[in-house]
């Protein structure tokens, strides 16, 4: 397997004490506060159709370990995420067996076996041998999110440094889809031009992340329209990343491959069930000629390319061009008109389970997708310049560039 140069590892359940982060293999000197990271975790929060969850949390993160006067220090950075819904879980939740006689009599402290179609809930509860599927949920819930967002954050903090930005808008919820600009998708300079800086506020103004505001409201009646029916919605969202030098990830390996690297991260997120890389799918109606980017070069410049339908990656390679990766999600699968389903235990027919929910999570997934792209392309950037602390990639970095640059 292809070496990782930049570690995570996410621990906690839905509604347990807490989410719990650990970051491994961060240069020393990254300028590091909670601020970068909350200001993720409260764009995650956001967006219309989500549920009532998060209206208990205020999600903010607290380093515990690795960063000392506002700096990394080359050790293992550990975060904390608290969920403040755990007061309410009491017993439920608690690590020791409850000795609570009445325990398992509440709604809540009932064991859960009304398998939900398209959740975790059958495959895990046979596979790990649970008599309650909450042993189950709990973890495959999508507030596991919330701690890779904060990881992301940390990431995204590294390549910034190196004038990397990473952005996420929602290009689909249910049948209403917009075609990005393509502007947007072309000039590697992100928001330093001002008519992409407008197209990403644009974004970040919409309460469903979308930058044509006639779209966001046909996406919001869509929402309202299936919260009455009582079910869910899924979507797609677009994650660009500019700024990235050429040449991260590597063609000769399978596993070195910085698509395949991206697919696996976005494929990862709950709920997805298809990643596109640029054009993708689409490409495949058309000939040859008019799919592959012609490549240019000026003095000026340097290297470039006239269109962006690779979606910034050749040979499993950065280009140079925006990174473009989009992640598809299905509807998600806890429904409040329920489905039906078997028990898990009486084997019998029964009506799906139903917890509290989101009704379209598209907005946040949109977040949840930059997290996991700022993992991956520190993780390649890492590999690719090495060094122990910022100073030493900030060298290794301008070495390398002016060696295509000149
Ligand atoms: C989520 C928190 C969860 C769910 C949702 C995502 O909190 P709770 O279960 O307390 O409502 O709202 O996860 C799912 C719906 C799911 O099916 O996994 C969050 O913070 O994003």
């Amino acid at each position: 397997m292809g070496l990782k140069a930049l570690n995570f590892l996410t621990a906690g359940e839905s509604h347990g004490p807490q989410l719990t982060i650990i970051m491994q293999n961060l240069p020393a000197g990254l300028k590091l506060s909670a601020a970068d990271v909350d200001e993720h975790l409260r764009r995650r929060q956001r967006g219309y159709g989500r549920g009532a969850r998060q209206t208990i949390e205020t999600d903010t993160v607290q380093f515990v370990a690795g960063v000392r006067h506002g700096r990394t220090l080359g050790s293992p950075v550990a975060m904390v995420v608290k969920n403040a819904d755990n007061v309410n879980w009491k017993g439920v939740m608690d690590v020791e067996e409850p000795d609570d006689p009445e325990y398992g009599t509440s709604e809540r402290s009932k064991k859960v076996t009304q398998l939900r179609p398209g959740h975790a809930d059958m495959t895990g509860s046979l596979k790990y041998q649970f008599d309650d599927t909450r042993n189950v949920l709990e973890r495959a819930s999508a507030r596991e999110t919330a701690a890779r967002v904060a990881a992301g954050a940390v990431a995204y903090a590294l390549l910034r440094h190196f004038g990397v930005e990473i952005r996420s808008h929602t290009a689909r919820i249910g049948p209403i889809d917009v075609a990005t600009p393509p502007y947007v998708l072309l000039d590697s300079r992100g928001s330093r031009n001002p008519e992409i800086a407008a197209f990403w506020s644009e974004v970040e103004a919409s309460d469903v992340r979308c930058f044509d505001a006639d779209a966001s409201v046909r996406m919001i009646e869509e929402i309202k329209a299936v919260r009455s029916d009582l079910d869910t919605l899924g979507g797609i969202f677009e994650v660009v990343a500019y700024g990235l030098p050429i040449g991260l990830g590597s063609h000769t390996q399978w596993d070195e491959k910085l698509d395949g690297r991206l697919a696996g991260a976005l494929m990862s997120i709950q709920s997805i069930k298809a990643v596109e890389i640029g054009e993708g799918v689409a490409q495949t109606a058309r000939r040859g000629t008019t799919v592959h980017d012609i490549i240019t070069y000026d003095i000026q410049s340097g290297w470039s390319h006239e269109s962006n339908n690779a979606g910034g990656i050749e040979g499993g390679m950065t280009n140079g061009a925006p990174i473009v990766v989009r992640g598809a999600a299905k509807p998600i699968a806890t429904i409040l008109k329920t489905m039906r389903s078997v028990d898990l235990m009486t084997r019998e027919p029964v009506m799906s389970h139903f917890e509290r929910s989101d009704i379209c999570v598209i907005p946040s997934a949109g977040v949840v997708g930059e997290a996991m792209v700022a993992l991956v392309l520190a993780d390649a950037f890492r590999q690719k310049f090495g060094g122990d602390s910022i100073a030493e990639i900030e060298k290794n970095y301008e070495a390398y560039v002016s060696t295509y640059h000149s």
